[in-house]
């Protein structure tokens, strides 16, 4: 009977038959996973005119979001009080303070989504409109809040286990030399308000106490001075249900102010397994959808502690522009929105370096010397477009993408060759 089965399959007409069942069934599970896949996530769709995303903060962090925004359909709109703010030049502005509700209305009545790309965002404006608005907003109020205050974010991690280095509640002389006594170095930070070094005072002698204090001008965190072999970052990424991270950058500063940021870092396997894994457990930390960058020390014994956290795009991911397949703007783009997000993988050994305001005094910006970087094959300029330019300010980069025969060095030699031939006249 089994034979006869058999050899009845073996016809020409029952092979067909069986062929048109098999493809039917093919095309049934397609359809089935199909409609399952529209019920488990949305799909996503552009409309002319795109999404709206709504972004507090209009600096070159802005700027290189819209861009990156542009060929997703997604329009951007910023708040900034500089009129003409670097975004403007290619996303819609509203002139208006981070505090000022009514124009922080605005921006919500104008967007289907918000986030920010400064911490001087205000998280209980934030959480107000995504009450009475019913607008999302990423990353989470709650991250900006634990990290727009330097103490909060140091007692965040420490209580998590993440690797740190030993720090002190400041609020007095008396407290900075308690410190000072425990840590022998420190670095004193304001707890709010600082970046690009500002409101960061190197403190070994206790005869220094009052005039750190001063200096910062303000509550204050202690952290033992780290001396480290070098200073890497994670670009991290949270998108709906996933977690994704650049490859580890290697980060030079000079006055505390980032220089360079060199791909691949020039560290070993292991520290970099380690940087990865402790932003990994940073990001867990730190809710809601969207970019953050995670600066990291290597110490000479070769472990990894966390120095600071950035709750946006940061400086040290601007060589994902051209130097990974998905860029950090592009990827933020995509987290806030709840889109797929892109590859992290690097293309290219990349190198770029700060253009900052290599003058004495402020003047309006004119930056000279461009023929030399404009002519190199794998040299991108990027201008941030801000009118002034003022000591050590952060006017643009340039990002140099080299091949994997190249040694990093000689790309990051061209890279500085090349940044410093620029000068403002
Ligand atoms: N920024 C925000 N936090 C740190 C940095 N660097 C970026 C943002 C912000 C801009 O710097 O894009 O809007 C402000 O730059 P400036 O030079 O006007 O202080």
């Amino acid at each position: 009977m089994t034979t006869l089965v058999g050899e009845q399959l073996r016809s020409p007409l029952a092979e067909s038959l069986v062929k048109i069942l098999t493809n039917v069934f093919i095309w049934a599970s397609n359809v089935a996973t199909f409609m399952h896949r529209r019920t488990e996530s949305p799909t996503v769709t552009v409309t002319v005119p795109g999404p709206t995303l709504g972004v507090v903060g209009g600096g070159q962090l802005g700027r290189m979001l819209a861009e990156a925004a542009a060929p997703l359909g997604v329009d951007i709109v910023v708040l900034d009080p500089t009129p003409d703010c670097p975004a403007s030049a290619v996303a819609d502005q509203i002139v208006g303070d981070f505090t000022d509700p009514a124009a922080m209305a605005e921006l919500a009545a104008r967007s289907d989504a918000l986030t920010f790309e400064i911490e001087l965002a205000d998280p209980d404006l934030l959480d107000e409109l995504a009450a009475e608005e019913g607008i999302e907003v990423h990353p989470s109020p709650d991250a900006l809040r634990t990290i727009e205050d330097k103490l909060v974010q140091k007692r965040t991690f420490g209580e998590a286990d993440i690797p740190i280095p030993p720090f002190h509640r400041v609020d007095d002389a008396a407290d900075l030399r308690a410190a000072l006594d425990e840590f022998g170095s420190v670095m004193l930070k304001a707890r709010t308000g600082g970046y690009d070094g500002r409101g960061n005072v190197p403190v070994t002698d206790p005869e220094d106490a009052e005039d750190a204090i001063d200096a910062v001008g303000g509550p204050a965190m202690a952290e033992a001075f780290v001396d480290f072999e070098r200073e890497l970052s994670v670009i991290g990424v949270r998108g709906d249900g996933q977690i994704r991270t650049f490859p580890v950058g290697e980060n030079v500063h000079e006055e505390e102010i980032l220089r360079e940021t060199i791909v691949p870092a020039r560290t070993t396997d292991e520290v970099t397994e380690e940087a990865d894994r402790v932003a990994r457990e940073v990001l867990s930390h730190l809710p809601g959808r969207g970019v953050f960058g995670i600066e990291l020390f290597e110490t000479a014994a070769g472990d990894v502690l966390v120095n600071e956290v950035a709750p946006r795009p940061h400086n040290s991911g601007h060589w994902t522009i051209e130097g990974a397949v998905c860029s950090q703007f592009e990827q933020h783009v995509r987290a806030v929105l709840g889109w797929p997000l892109g590859s992290t993988d690097r293309r290219a050994p990349t190198v770029s370096a700060n253009i900052l305001g290599t003058v004495d005094e402020s003047q309006p910006a004119r930056l000279a010397g461009l023929e030399a970087p404009l002519s190199e094959s794998g040299v991108s300029l990027h201008w941030y477009g801000k009118d002034e330019v003022r000591p050590l300010r952060k006017m643009g980069h340039l990002t140099a993408i080299g091949t994997d025969d190249e040694a990093v060095e000689e790309l990051l030699d061209r890279a500085r060759t090349l940044r410093d031939g620029l000068y403002f006249d």
